[in-house]
């Protein structure tokens, strides 16, 4: 049987937790159109009969201006080292770049089997298809290129064909009933996170971070979760808070029902708006929050 490691890797906002969500069939990981929604390294399992496959999503490639990007950077930079395939995913809607074409050169010069995939191709201009196409065949190293539609579902079993054809021989790693390293109670963070990013403009979602105080279970089914959500400064307290409470209610009720979807049960949300300031700076609280160094 089959089992190994697919590194997920690429620009932010390229696409890939979308992807991994499709290709284990079940949500792991949190999707935004804002880059860097992203900010850990999250295992999708997917497991049959005949094999199993941990996609590892990674953080967007990114500049970093921040130690958290940082240390986001250098997650995906450790993965890709440690991984059985680098899969990269070419946004097919934003097309091509040189920072992409310099990226693949760089993963497909080690000697990991290197498979580029180019999602979005439901809006991707089709014209452009065959010549960027071109453009990464003439990459070194390169083992395959496959177009796919994550969003439509469309050539995600062909590329699942593709990944598998370069995985080792071994046994079951993760428990096969498991689709993820990450808890519930991580999942409820980042839904959280997915509603702020959804919900504010600019910098704001990106300043947050979410700490789960509570996450316990009522013998009547319901669960009983209260968070905090961090900012980096006063004047997003202002923001995220709004004109007499109305923007955190309305996010804190788009979150709740996330939640209900994700744990199939009905959920009592608590939010609380705290500022650190500058926290994504400061090493200790990132720790805190659970962006540790590795
Ligand atoms: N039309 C279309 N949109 C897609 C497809 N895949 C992803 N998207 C959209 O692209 C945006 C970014 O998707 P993500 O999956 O969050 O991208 P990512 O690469 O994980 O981004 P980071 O975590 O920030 O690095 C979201 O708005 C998705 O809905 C696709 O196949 N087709
Ligand atoms: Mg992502």
């Amino acid at each position: 049987m089959k089992s190994g490691t697919v590194a997920v890797v690429g620009r932010a906002n390229a696409g890939k937790s979308t992807l991994v969500n499709v290709l284990v069939g079940e949500k792991v990981a949190i999707v935004s159109p804002k880059p860097q929604t992203t900010r850990d390294r999250i295992y999708g399992v997917l497991t049959t009969d005949d094999y199993q496959i941990v996609f590892e999503d990674t953080p967007g490639i990114y500049k970093a201006s921040t130690a958290l990007n940082s240390r986001m950077q250098r997650a995906t930079e450790t993965t890709a080292r440690e991984t059985d395939v680098v899969l990269f995913v070419v946004d097919g809607h934003t097309g091509l770049t040189d920072e992409d074409l310099n990226l693949i050169t760089k993963y497909a010069k080690g000697d990991t089997p290197t498979i580029v995939e180019f999602t979005k191709i439901d809006i991707m201009p089709k014209e452009n298809i065959p010549c960027e196409l071109v453009k990464i065949s003439q990459i070194e190293g390169v083992d395959e290129i496959v177009p796919v539609s994550a969003r439509k579902g469309k050539n995600v079993k062909e590329l699942l064909q593709v990944v598998l054809k370069y995985l080792p021989e071994g046994d079951y790693v993760f428990d096969p009933n498991a689709i993820s390293d990450k808890s519930e109670k991580f999942m409820i963070a980042e839904i959280m996170r997915e509603k702020m990013l959804l919900k504010y403009d600019r910098e704001i979602p990106h300043g947050v971070a979410i700490v789960v105080n509570e996450f316990s279970r009522r013998p009547n089914g319901i669960y009983d979760i209260s968070l905090d959500i961090i900012c980096e400064k006063l004047n997003h307290k202002a923001i995220i808070i709004g004109k007499q409470g109305k923007a955190i209610k309305e996010v804190s009720t788009f979150a709740r029902e996330g939640m209900e979807k994700f744990l199939g049960a009905k959920v009592f949300l608590t939010t609380y708006v705290k500022v650190k300031e500058d926290w994504r700076d400061k090493p200790n609280l990132l720790n805190e929050y659970g962006y540790s160094e590795d």
